[in-house]
C-alpha cells in the first residue's frame, strides 16, 4: 500500500507486485490431462490433418457454441481469411476500426478492403446507423466483432446485409462461451470465428474455429483449410493449409475441461475489480449485458481525464513502474496503423468515437494469473494513482524541468 507518492515505483519506491502481472497471461488448465492427450497423439502416430483430437474438439465446440458446424483452424486471422474465398468475397468489406490488426489485416492481405465504420457511442461496436453511408456497389460483406466477448447489434447487421445482398462475418475472437439475446454466439452471421491464442479464455497454444450453420460453406471451408483435397490425389478447389494440429487441439480442450473454472475465477476477478473501481471517479469499467452466459476475460474500462485527474496514458506509466502491465488495446485504432493511415489519411475525421475510444480505453490483467486480493490492490493503486494525480504531475514536471537543466548545463 503507498502512503505517498515518494512510494509509487515511478519515482524509486519498490514495485506494489515483485513480477509483472500481464493482461492475456495464459490458462494453463489441466497440465496431466494435457499430458495425457499428448500421449495419445504420440501412440496413435497421427498428428495433424483432421485427426481425432481434432475432430473431438470441434464436436465440442459445437456442443459449446450450437453451431451445426465447426471447423477448427490453425488461428482465427487465417479462419477469417478462408472465409474470404468461401463466401467469394471482393471489392470492399466494412468492418470497425476499433478491433485488432488482424481482423484489417486478414481482408486487406487477400485484396478486399476494409472500410472502417465508427463505434456506437457508449459501445465498443460497429454503429450500425452508419452502414448506409459505408455501402458502395463494390461492398461485399460486413464484419461485426464481438469485442470482449459482447455481441454486437446482430439483428441490425444481419437485417442490413440481407436488404442488400452482402455476407456478414462476425468477428467472434473474444467470446467463446458468450451468449447474446439468450443464444450462444457462433450461432450468427453466414459465419462466426473463434480464436484460441494463448491469450483467449479457451486456448490451443495458437488456434481458431469457424462456426456456421451453411452445410455447403463448412464443406468449401473444410476442403480449403487443407489445401482443396478431397480424399487423396484430388484437390478439386484452391486452398490453403489452415488445419489445427493436434497438439494444439489436445491443448483447447483442456481448457475445455477447464472452461467453468477459468470463467468463475474470471468473474470473482471482475466482481473484485468492479467493487474496487466503483468509489473511483473517472474510471467506468465495461459490464457485460446482464443475463447472459459470458466469459469475463477482459476487464475493460474507459480512463476519462477530467474526472480520473490523469490520462489514461499517464496511469499505464504509473502501474506499469508497479508491475502491472495495463494495456491500450486497441490503439492507436486500425485506422491509425500501417498501411490503413496511409491509405486513408483521413479517416480520423470519421471515426470520432473510435478516436476518443482509443485514446482512453484501458485493459487490466486478469484470468487464472491473478486473484481477487491481487485485483483489489489494483483497484488500489489506481484509486491512490487519482486521488494523488497533481502531486504526481507535478512531481513529473519537476523532474523533467530538472532534466532539461542538466541537459543545458
Ligand atoms: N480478431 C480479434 C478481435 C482479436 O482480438 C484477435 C486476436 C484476432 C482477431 C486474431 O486472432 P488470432 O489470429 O491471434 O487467433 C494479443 C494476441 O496475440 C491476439 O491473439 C489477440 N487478438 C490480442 C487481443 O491480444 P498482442 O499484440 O497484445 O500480443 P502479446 O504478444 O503482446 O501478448 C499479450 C500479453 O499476453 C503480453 O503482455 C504477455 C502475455 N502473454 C502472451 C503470450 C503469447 C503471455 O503471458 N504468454 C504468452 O504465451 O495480441
Amino acid at each position: 500500500m503507498k502512503n505517498s507518492i515518494e512510494d509509487c515505483a515511478i519515482f524509486g519506491g519498490s514495485a506494489e507486485f515483485p513480477q509483472p502481472l500481464h493482461v492475456g497471461r495464459p490458462n494453463i488448465g489441466s497440465r496431466s490431462s494435457l499430458f495425457r492427450r499428448i500421449n495419445e497423439i504420440l501412440d496413435r502416430n497421427w498428428l495433424t490433418n483432421d485427426g481425432p483430437m481434432d475432430r473431438e474438439f470441434e464436436q465440442r465446440l459445437r456442443d459449446l457454441t450450437g453451431a451445426s458446424n465447426c471447423i477448427a483452424v490453425s488461428n482465427a486471422t487465417l479462419g477469417l481469411q478462408l472465409l474470404c474465398h468461401a463466401l467469394n468475397l471482393t471489392g470492399e468489406i466494412i468492418i470497425p476500426s476499433f478491433t485488432f490488426a488482424a481482423s484489417a489485416h486478414a481482408f486487406l492481405w487477400q485484396g478486399i478492403t476494409p472500410v472502417f465504420c465508427d463505434v456506437k457511442p457508449g459501445t465498443f461496436h460497429l454503429d450500425v446507423d452508419q452502414l448506409e453511408s459505408l455501402r458502395t456497389d463494390r461492398t461485399s460483406a460486413v464484419l461485426g466483432v464481438h469485442t470482449w466477448g459482447q455481441a454486437c447489434d446482430t439483428e441490425a447487421v444481419t437485417a442490413f446485409a440481407a436488404a442488400h445482398d452482402l455476407r456478414v462475418i462476425f468477428d467472434a475472437a473474444h467470446a467463446i462461451g458468450c451468449e447474446h439475446e439468450g443464444k450462444p454466439i457462433g450461432t450468427f452471421g453466414d459465419a462466426e470465428v473463434f480464436s484460441f491464442h494463448a491469450t483467449k479464455c479457451v486456448n490451443s497454444f495458437e488456434g481458431g474455429a469457424i462456426t456456421t450453420s451453411n452445410d455447403d460453406l463448412a464443406e468449401r471451408l473444410r476442403l480449403m483449410r487443407n489445401f482443396g483435397f478431397r480424399g487423396n490425389d484430388n484437390v478439386i478447389s484452391i486452398g490453403i493449409n489452415a488445419k489445427m494440429n493436434e497438439v494444439c487441439a489436445a491443448m483447447g480442450q483442456t481448457s475445455l475441461d477447464a472452461y467453468d473454472e477459468f470463467v468463475a475465477h474470471n468473474q470473482e476477478n471482475a466482481r473484485a475489480f468492479a467493487e474496487g473501481l466503483a468509489p473511483i471517479t473517472g474510471i467506468d469499467l465495461f459490464e457485460p449485458r446482464p443475463g447472459q452466459r459470458h466469459n469475463w476475460q477482459y476487464i475493460v474500462s474507459l480512463i476519462d481525464e477530467p474526472r480520473f485527474g490523469l490520462t489514461r496514458d499517464e496511469l499505464v506509466a504509473v502501474l506499469s513502474a508497479e508491475n502491472v502491465l495495463a494495456r491500450r488495446y486497441f490503439y492507436p485504432g486500425c485506422h491509425r496503423i500501417e498501411p490503413y493511415r496511409s491509405l486513408f489519411p483521413n479517416a480520423g475525421d470519421s471515426l470520432p468515437n473510435t478516436e476518443h475510444v482509443c485514446e482512453n480505453v484501458l485493459v487490466l490483467p486478469t484470468g487464472t494469473q491473478l486473484d481477487a486480493t491481487e485485483a483489489r490492490r489494483i483497484c488500489e493503486l489506481m484509486s491512490f494513482a487519482s486521488a494523488h494525480a497533481a502531486e504526481i504531475r507535478s512531481r513529473w514536471s519537476d523532474e523533467s524541468a530538472s532534466a532539461e537543466m542538466r541537459t543545458s548545463d
